[in-house]
């Protein structure tokens, strides 16, 4: 049977963010130098895929720090942790490495920053989602206030108008957020912010990325996981911006074939998490059933690399 054309436009940059490639190799270099068991709270970054592949060379997953014996090391996931975490930790003499990205550290120190000042705390994020529970945390509870959209701007009710902050989680979508930033501004003028928002430089150029292929793609899927916040704006950006199917995919047994019966072009990108395995799994995939032309669209250079933290780098 001959298999029809189909042109494969695939992003770039897609996968592996500078955070989370530091993460993995934290738990990784943990085990190295502790050896099994070494406990991580929270999955390390949002994929099952990497998360399986650690548990299998001796991490134990666990959502709270009460779930850890205090006699084992204890690694803290990419998304950020309250300050109480931290604090238990030592409360309690466990060893622990923070695996907590340095662009969200930064955010958290930005937060402590305008609290410092005397200034509320707005945080732009989702609701219940580790980064945000993690920023909100390094204020004391009910200090930090939530807006996840541009209505909850008309709404929250703040302290003092003129004495205001906002930081935002470093995952959302770019255009959304600017939105929600003009509101804030709109009704707090006086209101104190980052220069744009806090959105890292991985997410804005994944984001870019799909932007650059979604009007030309007849679908476009997203390697990534469904708790992946970065992820899921990739598929959302994607549908916003001319593509008419857009699907998020753990791997390539996701894949509805059906569904892209007709096509002649597809996307394919892949959240700050997902491993380039993966993504070589769904462009074979693709190789399997058409007679495929990839074309990767780059639109931006990625360079960057975080060190691991320090007690990694010395010998027990
Ligand atoms: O859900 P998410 O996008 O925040 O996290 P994920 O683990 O999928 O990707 C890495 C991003 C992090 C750790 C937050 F910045
Ligand atoms: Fe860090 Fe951005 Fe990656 Fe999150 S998505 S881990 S903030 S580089």
């Amino acid at each position: 049977m001959t298999k029809s054309p189909l042109t494969l436009y695939l992003a770039a940059p897609r996968g592996f963010c500078a955070g989370v490639d530091r993460a993995i190799k934290i738990v990784e270099m943990a085990i190295e130098k502790w050896g099994a068991p070494v406990y991580v709270r929270h999955e390390i970054v949002h994929n099952k895929f990497v998360v399986d592949s650690l548990r299998d060379q001796g991490a134990v997953f666990v959502e709270e720090l009460d779930d850890c014996p205090t006699d084992r090391p204890v690694i803290f996931s990419a998304h950020g942790v309250p300050k109480s975490v931290p604090a238990d930790a030592e409360r309690r003499n466990m060893v622990y490495v923070d695996a907590t990205c340095p662009l969200v550290s930064k955010v958290h120190i930005e937060a402590a920053r305008h609290a410092d000042d005397g200034l509320q705390m707005i945080m732009i994020g989702h609701a219940g989602h580790p980064e945000t529970i993690g920023t909100m945390g390094q204020l004391p509870e009910g200090e930090v206030l939530l807006v996840e959209t541009v209505d909850d701007v008309a709404t929250v009710e703040v302290r003092d108008p003129a004495k205001l902050a906002y930081v935002t989680q470093t995952t959302l979508s770019v255009d959304d957020t600017k939105d929600i930033v003009a509101a804030l501004h709109t009704r707090f003028p006086a209101i104190v912010g980052p220069h744009k928002e806090d959105i890292c430089y991985a997410t804005t150029n994944r984001q870019e990325a799909v932007k650059a292929i979604a009007p030309k793609c007849d679908a476009l899927l997203v390697v990534g996981a469904p708790n992946s916040s970065n992820s899921k704006r990739l598929v959302e950006v994607a549908a916003k911006n001319g593509c008419s199917y857009a699907q998020l995919v753990q791997r390539a047994s996701d894949i509805d074939w059906r569904a892209l019966d007709g096509i002649r072009t597809i996307g394919i990108t892949a959240g700050a998490s997902a491993p380039e395995v993966l993504i070589n799994e769904v462009v074979d995939a693709f190789s399997d059933h058409y007679d495929v032309t990839v074309e990767q669209v780059v639109t931006a250079e990625e360079n960057i690399e975080f060190k691991v933290p320090r007690i990694l780098r010395v010998p027990a």
